[in-house]
C-alpha cells in the first residue's frame, strides 16, 4: 500500500465551487449525475484529478458536451480540460448501495438509503476531489419510490419537492454554506419525526428533527433534551450559534462509529440517539448526550472550519471532544466525569501511546486514514486542548477561539492556526508546548522530595520514551496542578499551584513542612502524563480521605488499590487492610455524593493493572484482583448491603444523585459477588427481577454471568426472551457473556457467534461480542491462545464486508510485546495469518503490519 506523507500536502489544483447531484434512487442500483463546477487554481494547465473508489463513468461531458479526454488511473478519472480556467464537468455513475457492506458511501440499512462520507466516502457516490480542502456548495435532488422513501433528506434546507411518475416523488435540497464533500450527506426511508425548535441567541427560530423508525420515536426525547442544551451551551461558552433553520439528525443501526456530523443532517448510530428507562443504562443515557453535543459542537469545530487535511484531524476531533467533555461536566458532576474521561484515556490510548501503533496527535503518514480514527487523536487530542486551557484559564482561552473561529472561518485549517490564535489570543508562548502536536508516546515524570534546610522540594525528571519512527525525545511544557498538606493536624499547606515544567529535570520548591508533606499532584489530572512517585500506604489513604481536589482523592484511593495489587501479582504480597480501610472510609460519604463514591471505591480494571507490570500476567492479575474485592468485600459486607437495602431510585430519575445511586448499587452487587457467600445470586436474580430499568437490571444479569448458578442460565433466558426484538438490547445480551470471568468465556463467545441473532452485518452486534472479548483480558489472553485465533479468525471473515471496523479489532493483538514468549508468539503467529490472507484490505494491511513491528 502506499504511504502518504504530510509533508508532501500541495495545495489543490482545482477548486470546485459548485456540485448539483441527482439522484435516481433504488436500493439495489442507485444513478448518480454529478455536474462539478471547476475553477483551475494552479497557474498552468493541468488535468483534473478526480478520486473514485469502485466506480465506472457512464458518461462524462464538459460544458455540456460529450468529452473522450479522460482515462481512469487506477480508481481514479484524470478528465484533460486543456487549457481551460473552469469548466462544467457532468459524470454520471451507477452505484449499488444494497451490497455495500463497507457502510460507506451510499448504502442500504434496514431498507433505508443513507450516506457515510467522512473521510473518504464521498469518492464511492461520485468521482470528485474528495479531499477536505475543496469546498462547495450543494445543490442536491433526488428522486425515488414514494412508498420506499417516503421521507427524502439532504444537508441544508429543502426548496422544492413534488411528486413524479411510476408512483415517484422528488425533493430538492440546498446547502448555502460551501463544505467539504466529506460533509455530504443523504438519507431516504420510511422515517417518522421528533420535531421541536430552538431560538438562537440572535433570535433565530430553529427547527429540529430527530428521525427513526417507527416505533422509536418515544425514544428520543433524551437525546432531543441534549441537542438543545448544547445548542444553548455553545452560545453560552463560546459564542457560537447554529447557522442554518433546519437541524436535522437521523438515526440508523448499521453505522461504522458512533455518529457523523454532516452538516444540517447528522447520521447517528441508533445506540447513540434510542433512550428510555427500560432499555438504555444510565451509562447509555451519559454516551446519548455526550455524543449528540459532539456532533452538534463539529458544527463550528469541524464544518465552520474544517480541517486542510486528514493529517490535521485532531483539529477537529481533538477540540470536539475538549468541547463535549467540558459540556457533559456542566451538566452533570465535573468530578466524575474527569474521572471517566481518565479512565478513558487511560485504558485506550495510553496503551495505544506504548505500543506499535503509536502515533502523534497529528500524524506524519498513514496509509488508511480510516485507522487513524483514534483514541490518540481523539482523547489525546482533547487533552492538549485542556493543557492550552489549564495554562491560560477560562477567559483568555476564549480569546484564543474566538480569533480561531474569526480568522479561519469557511475555511480549511491546521493545527498549527489552532495553536497560533490560541497564543494570539490568549496572549501565551507555545513554541515548545507545539512538541505536543509531533512526538507521540505519554511523558513520565518521575518526582522524589528533597529537603533543604526545614523547606521541602519536589524534584521532577521528565522522560518521553521512544515510538516507531522517533527514537529520541525532547522535554515537553507540562502544566502540572500540584498541592502539598502537612498530615500532622498543623493545617500546613501549599495552596494548588500550576507548575510548567519545561526541562527534563526541575526543582519545584514546596515550602516550610515540620515532616514529609503528603503532595497532591497533577490535580484534575492537568496533564495526560504518567506519574512514578513512591509513597508510603499512609500517605496515600491520607490523601484519599482529605485531599481537597476530588480527582486527586479519587488518583490517592486508585494507587492505593494498584500498589497493593501489583505487589499481589509480583508475589509481595502485603496485606489489603490499608485499601479495605480506605474504602470504609470513603464510603461514609456515599448518601452525599453517589457518583463519585462509586468511581473512587472501583478497582482499576485488569488492563490498567497490567500496564503497570514489566510483563502481563494475565492469570495472576484476574486471580489477585478477585481475591482483593472478595476480601473487601467481606470485610465490609454490611456497608454493601445497607447500600442494597434500600430501594433503587426510580429508574425514571435521571438526577445526578439517582444515577449515583444506581450506580454504587451496582458496585455493592459486585464487591459481594465477589466473595463465595451463598445468597449472593439469589439477591442478584432479586435485583434483576426487580429491577424498573436498565442500570439495574444489566448491573445486576453482567453479575450473574460472572459465575455458574441456576439465577445465571435463568437470567440470562429471561433477559433473551424479553428483548430478542430490540437489537441495542440484545447487543447488551452478547456483551455480559462476553464480559464474563468465567474460565470458559472464549468458548462460550465461540457459540455465541453461532447463534442465530449474530450476525457479522451489523458493527455494533460484531462490538459487542468480539470487541467486549477482546476487552476481558485474561479470556483474550487466555493461555492456550484461543482467543488470538477468535479474533484474528474474526478480522479475516469480516475484512472482506467491513474492512473498516476488522482493523478496528487488531489492536490487541499487537501488545505482544507487553505479554510472555509464549503469548507473544502466538499473538504475532495470528498476526502473520492475518497478513497471509490474500486480497487483504488497505486497513487491515496497515494494522497487521505495524503491529508486528
Ligand atoms: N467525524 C466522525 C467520524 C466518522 C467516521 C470516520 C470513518 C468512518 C466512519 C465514520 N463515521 C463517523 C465522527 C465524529 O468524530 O464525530
Ligand atoms: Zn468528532
Amino acid at each position: 500500500p502506499v504511504t502518504i506523507h504530510r509533508g508532501d500536502y500541495r495545495p489543490p489544483d482545482w477548486q470546485v465551487p459548485d456540485v448539483a447531484l441527482d439522484f435516481a434512487l433504488a436500493v439495489e442500483a442507485t444513478r448518480v449525475a454529478a455536474a462539478l463546477s471547476v475553477v483551475r487554481q494552479a497557474d498552468a494547465p493541468t488535468p483534473l484529478v478526480l478520486r473514485g473508489d469502485g466506480l465506472t463513468p457512464a458518461a462524462v461531458r464538459v460544458d455540456g458536451e460529450g468529452w473522450n479526454d479522460w482515462r481512469m488511473d487506477g480508481a481514479d478519472l484524470i478528465v484533460d480540460l486543456g487549457e481551460r480556467t473552469a469548466a462544467t464537468v457532468e459524470i454520471d455513475t451507477l452505484i449499488h448501495p444494497a451490497s455495500n457492506t463497507q457502510l460507506m458511501g451510499l448504502y442500504a440499512s434496514n431498507g433505508m438509503l443513507c450516506t457515510q462520507c467522512e473521510a473518504e466516502g464521498f469518492r464511492r457516490i461520485t468521482f470528485h476531489p474528495d479531499r477536505p480542502d475543496v469546498l462547495s456548495r450543494y445543490k442536491v435532488r433526488m428522486e425515488g419510490d414514494k412508498a420506499a422513501f417516503p421521507i427524502l433528506l439532504s444537508n441544508g434546507n429543502c426548496i422544492a419537492k413534488g411528486d413524479g411518475a411510476g408512483g415517484n416523488h422528488w425533493a430538492l435540497w440546498e446547502d448555502p454554506w460551501p463544505k467539504p464533500s466529506y460533509l455530504f450527506a443523504l438519507v431516504a426511508g420510511d422515517l417518522v419525526v421528533n420535531r421541536d425548535s430552538f431560538t438562537t441567541m440572535s433570535g433565530r427560530e430553529v427547527e429540529l428533527g430527530i428521525w427513526v423508525r417507527d416505533g422509536d420515536l418515544d425514544r428520543t426525547e433524551h437525546a432531543m433534551q441534549a441537542l438543545k442544551d448544547s445548542m444553548a451551551w455553545d452560545e453560552r461558552v463560546y459564542g457560537r450559534e447554529y447557522d442554518l433553520d433546519l437541524f436535522n439528525i437521523v438515526a440508523v443501526s448499521d453505522f461504522n462509529m458512533g455518529a457523523m456530523e454532516n452538516k444540517g443532517l447528522n447520521v447517528f448510530n441508533t445506540r447513540y440517539i434510542l433512550a428510555d428507562p427500560d432499555t438504555a443504562t444510565d451509562v447509555d443515557y451519559d454516551g446519548v448526550e455526550g455524543v449528540v453535543a459532539h456532533e452538534y459542537f463539529h458544527n463550528w469545530s469541524g464544518n465552520r472550519v474544517t480541517c486542510r487535511d486528514w493529517f490535521q484531524l485532531s483539529l477537529k476531533e481533538g477540540f470536539t471532544v475538549y468541547r463535549d467533555q467540558c459540556f457533559s461536566a456542566d451538566m452533570g458532576s465535573p468530578a466524575v466525569k474527569r474521572i471517566e474521561d481518565v479512565r478513558l484515556l487511560r485504558a485506550a490510548q495510553f496503551p495505544e501511546d506504548a505500543g506499535p501503533l503509536a502515533h502523534p496527535i497529528r500524524p506524519d503518514s498513514f496509509q488508511e486514514i480510516s485507522n487513524f480514527y483514534t483514541a490518540t487523536i481523539y482523547n489525546k487530542g482533547a487533552e492538549i486542548i485542556h493543557m492550552m486551557a489549564t495554562m491560560v484559564g477560562a477567559d483568555r482561552f476564549r480569546k484564543g477561539t474566538d480569533l480561531y473561529f474569526e480568522r479561519h472561518d469557511g475555511e480549511a485549517a491546521t493545527c498549527e492556526d489552532f495553536v497560533r490564535a490560541i497564543e494570539e489570543g490568549a496572549g501565551i508562548d507555545l513554541t515548545q508546548f507545539r512538541l505536543w502536536y509531533s512526538q507521540a508516546g505519554t511523558p513520565r515524570l518521575t518526582l522524589s522530595l528533597a529537603q533543604e534546610s526545614g523547606d521541602w522540594a519536589l524534584d521532577v525528571t521528565q522522560t518521553v520514551p521512544p515510538t516507531p519512527g522517533q527514537d529520541d525525545k525532547q522535554p515537553m511544557m507540562i502544566p502540572l496542578k500540584l498541592a502539598a498538606f502537612a498530615m500532622d493536624g498543623s493545617g500546613a499547606a501549599l495552596p494548588e499551584t500550576l507548575v510548567t515544567l519545561t526541562g527534563a529535570t526541575q526543582r519545584v520548591p514546596l515550602g516550610a513542612f515540620a515532616a514529609r508533606p503528603a503532595l497532591s499532584i497533577n490535580r484534575g489530572f492537568s496533564a495526560p502524563v504518567i506519574v512514578d512517585f513512591a509513597r508510603a500506604d499512609g500517605e496515600l489513604a491520607w490523601l484519599a480521605a482529605n485531599d481537597d481536589d476530588p480527582f486527586a482523592r479519587y488518583e490517592a484511593l486508585q494507587q492505593l488499590m494498584l500498589d497493593t495489587l501489583v505487589a499481589a501479582v509480583s508475589g509481595k504480597a502485603r496485606g489489603s487492610q490499608a485499601v479495605i480501610d480506605a474504602i470504609g472510609q470513603t464510603l461514609a460519604g456515599a448518601a452525599t455524593d453517589p457518583a463519585f463514591v462509586a468511581e473512587a471505591v472501583l478497582l482499576p480494571s485488569e488492563a490498567f493493572i497490567g500496564d503497570q507490570m514489566v510483563t502481563v500476567d494475565p492469570g495472576a492479575i484476574r486471580r489477585e484482583r478477585l481475591a482483593l474485592q472478595a476480601a473487601i468485600g467481606t470485610a465490609l459486607e454490611s456497608q454493601w448491603r445497607a447500600i442494597l437495602a434500600g430501594a433503587a431510585p426510580p429508574a425514571t430519575d435521571l438526577s445526578r444523585k439517582a444515577k449515583g445511586g444506581r450506580r454504587l448499587r451496582g458496585v455493592a452487587l459486585a464487591y459481594l459477588a465477589a466473595t463465595a457467600m451463598d445468597d449472593v445470586p439469589a439477591l442478584a436474580f432479586r435485583i434483576f427481577s426487580d429491577a424498573d430499568g436498565m442500570t439495574e437490571r444489566q448491573a445486576a444479569l453482567a453479575t450473574l454471568a460472572h459465575g455458574d448458578s441456576d439465577e445465571r442460565v435463568a437470567a440470562l433466558d429471561i433477559f433473551y426472551q424479553r428483548y430478542r426484538d430490540n437489537p441495542l438490547v440484545l447487543d447488551k445480551w452478547f456483551q455480559v457473556q462476553a464480559w464474563s470471568l468465567r474460565a470458559d468465556t472464549v468458548d462460550a463467545v465461540k457459540e455465541l457467534a453461532q447463534h442465530p441473532d449474530f450476525t457479522l452485518a451489523n458493527p455494533n452486534r460484531v462490538r459487542s461480542l468480539y470487541g467486549a472479548l477482546s476487552g476481558n483480558q485474561a479470556a483474550f489472553h487466555q493461555a492456550d491462545g484461543a482467543g488470538y485465533r477468535l479474533i484474528a479468525d474474526l478480522v479475516i471473515a469480516l475484512d472482506p464486508k467491513n474492512p473498516q471496523t476488522s482493523a478496528r479489532m487488531i489492536p490487541p493483538l499487537g501488545r505482544w510485546k507487553r505479554f510472555d514468549d509464549a503469548r507473544a508468539a502466538m499473538m504475532k503467529a495470528e498476526l502473520e495469518r492475518i497478513l497471509a490472507q490474500p486480497g487483504l484490505s488497505r486497513d487491515v494491511t496497515e494494522q497487521a503490519s505495524k503491529s508486528l513491528l
